[in-house]
């Protein structure tokens, strides 16, 4: 069935609306009360907790238990839900973390400044995902967190207030992207653990 999918927490498309399947790893059907407050919004407004930014480092242990014991055919392998193999759907959260980052770290050091839109499922299709490295797709994203963890536990409250401006869904800033990547990962694990499921290889 063709859907209007909204992608849920993927940060860097938090409020794009696009037609497709609901097939590919990112863009589910299971859009949710939070996003449509952001499509018609633009932005989330949170409070900085900073419980948050610890929850946003776990993450990378969290991933890199969700992928244990699997072996090549597994990872490449393309079971549902989803398109996406689960080698795609890692590489994917590495993608977004890069892009996340940097936009993150422009909003910290320039006024409001531009976010362009990154095309996940182009990224996926067209940059050899197969060919990349699961175990250095979690080390980028480890290190990518940790790192800039340190420099969000030292930013003033007031920091995390700043914004940047989407081409396509407009205002958002460092808290609300800090709370949509950890809310990224927990999306796509639920697709991870399925994908396992019909692998015969569960958590
Ligand atoms: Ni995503």
């Amino acid at each position: 069935m063709n859907l209007l999918v909204v992608e849920a927490v993927d940060t860097n498309k938090i409020g794009e609306v696009r037609g497709g399947t609901s097939g590919s790893g990112c863009a589910s059907a299971g859009s949710s009360v939070r996003t449509i407050w952001i499509e018609a919004f633009g932005f989330s407004e949170v409070s900085m907790d900073r419980k948050l930014i610890e929850e946003y480092v776990a993450c990378g242990p969290k991933l890199r238990r969700a992928v244990a014991g699997l072996g090549s055919e597994d990872l490449t392998a393309r079971p549902g839900p989803g398109k996406w193999s689960i080698l795609e759907l890692v590489v994917h959260l590495t993608d977004s973390d890069c892009i996340s980052i940097d936009r993150m770290k422009r909003m910290l050091t320039e006024d409001n400044p531009s976010l362009l839109y990154a095309d996940e499922t182009a990224y996926v299709d067209r940059l050899c995902t197969h060919d990349q490295a699961l175990e250095d797709a979690l080390t980028l994203f480890e290190v990518g967190r940790r790192q800039f963890a340190r420099v969000l536990r030292k930013l003033p409250d007031d920091a995390f207030e700043r914004p940047g401006t989407h081409n396509r869904r407009g205002r958002v800033t460092v808290g609300a992207m800090v709370k949509d990547y950890i809310e990224h990962v927990d999306y796509h694990l639920k697709f991870l653990h399925d994908k396992r499921q019909q692998l015969g290889k569960p958590v």
